[in-house]
């Protein structure tokens, strides 16, 4: 057995793990980091596309942000529509803020890279993880890798492994709290290699079904249709994917998505999900471990990058001035932010998805919402502070 040492065991390589760790470095905290899957399989995964300007702040920050500042997206805004019909929501005149398309796979490149070039200890496939005596003051992180089991000795353990991880599931019984919402339908995503042809997203309420026109570059556009909660992708040829894709997104002025070669297609479940409290002992939950959104709010990244600044303040002003205020209301720091992300990502996904077993004047009533948004400055102000991101301090 090799035995290593380290202040914070990070568990996952994603957007959470990768920003802790980075984090920490800039505030003298030596991490380790395991990931179980490969760097090519975590650098193309393909996920969020939208950066609240709180995150672009972090990013830039912590000096990952050059190329996100060369290729990102600036967007000032984005389209509800209705049937065809859209209606701008400014969030620069509302809010005086704007947020930054730019995907998840660029931004889990550039921290990779930044770890690798500042000698961070990144272990991909890692081998089978577990871990011991969280409650403890000495934690444990087991790797079991090809029958050699090594051992990390850390002061605290970071669980950024997702929803699908295993931290969450080391809390004892008993020790969580579970709040959770599944909803009726999924997003059948496409990534298409064709040029964007509109500049900003359109978010579009049909009768048929909800639809997403976004992008990943000027070359690259990014789509998305609802579709049933388990959907046979084999089901869908491109053509029938881009038919859909034209009956739902085509609009009264003419407009229509670009069609172009799909190069990667997938289907995504919606939940809402929180568990409470982020911390038991030594283990402290960051990002998807601790919470799911469904991705119509564009907050699951967000909420995430939001997560391990607190975490990685808290740790700081413990090693540096023994100061555990902060990480022991970690939790409740956090708390506040995730449910208002929760409830404008369920209020999204409510006014734009179409239900349906919904009684006919829930739906009456969801478009009379949906046409209050599109004429209310107050009500497009409520969802433009929202989408833009809110303080980081969640008031
Ligand atoms: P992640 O899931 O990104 O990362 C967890 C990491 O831990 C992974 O690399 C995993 O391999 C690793 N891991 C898991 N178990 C492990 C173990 N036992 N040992 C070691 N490593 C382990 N959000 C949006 O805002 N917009 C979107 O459009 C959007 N689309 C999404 C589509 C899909 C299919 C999914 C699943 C999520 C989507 N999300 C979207 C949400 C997503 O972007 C997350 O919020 C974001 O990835 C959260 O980052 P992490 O918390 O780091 O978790
Ligand atoms: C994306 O571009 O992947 C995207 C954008 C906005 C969302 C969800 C996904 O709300």
């Amino acid at each position: 057995m090799a035995r290593f040492e380290t202040q914070v065991g990070i568990v996952g390589a994603g957007p959470a793990g990768l920003m802790l760790s980075h984090l920490l470095h800039l505030k003298g905290v030596h991490s380790i980091v395991l990931e179980a899957r490969s760097r090519l399989y975590c650098e193309g995964r393909v996920r969020a596309g939208v950066l609240e300007h709180t995150s672009v702040h972090l990013l830039q920050e912590a000096g990952v942000g050059d190329r996100l500042e060369r290729e990102g997206l600036r967007h000032e805004g984005i389209d509800l529509g209705l049937n065809g019909v859209r209606h701008r929501i400014p969030f620069v005149e509302l809010t005086g803020k704007c947020v930054t398309v730019y995907g998840q796979q660029e931004v889990v490149k550039d921290l990779i890279a930044r770890r690798l070039a500042d000698g961070g200890d990144v272990r991909f496939e890692c081998g089978e993880v577990s871990l011991e005596g969280i409650a403890s003051e000495r934690p444990r992180i087991l790797i079991n890798k090809d029958g050699q089991v090594d051992e990390i000795r850390c002061e605290y353990i970071a669980g950024c492994d997702g929803f699908h991880g295993i931290c969450r599931g080391e809390f004892p019984e008993g020790a969580l709290s579970i709040y959770e919402r599944a909803y009726p339908f999924a997003w059948l995503g496409i990534l298409a290699e064709a040029a964007p042809s509109r500049e900003e997203l359109v978010y579009m309420h049909h009768e048929r079904g909800f639809a997403l026109y976004s992008m990943r570059s000027p070359r690259i556009t990014r789509l998305y249709l609802q579709c049933a909660p388990e959907e046979d992708l084999a089901q869908w040829s491109d053509d029938r994917i881009w038919s859909e894709l034209h009956t739902r997104l085509s609009c009264a002025d003419g407009w229509q998505p670009t069609e172009g070669r799909i190069l990667q297609k997938g289907v995504t479940g919606m939940r809402s999900f929180v568990a409470e409290p982020l911390q038991f002992g030594r283990l402290l939950l960051a990002g998807d471990a601790a919470h799911i959104v469904p991705p119509t709010g564009a907050k699951g990244m967000n909420l995430a990058f939001a997560d391990v600044h607190h975490l990685a303040e808290a740790l700081a002003a413990l090693y540096r001035e023994g100061d555990r205020r902060r990480l022991e209301s970690y939790s409740k720091t956090c708390l506040g932010r995730i449910w208002k992300a929760q409830r404008f990502s369920w209020w999204m996904t409510s006014l734009l998805h179409r239900f349906e077993n919904e009684s006919a004047f829930d739906h009456k009533r969801q478009l009379a919402e949906l046409e209050y948004v599109m004429a209310s400055r107050a009500a497009a102000t409520s969802l433009a502070e929202n989408y833009v991101g809110l303080p980081l301090d969640g008031v």
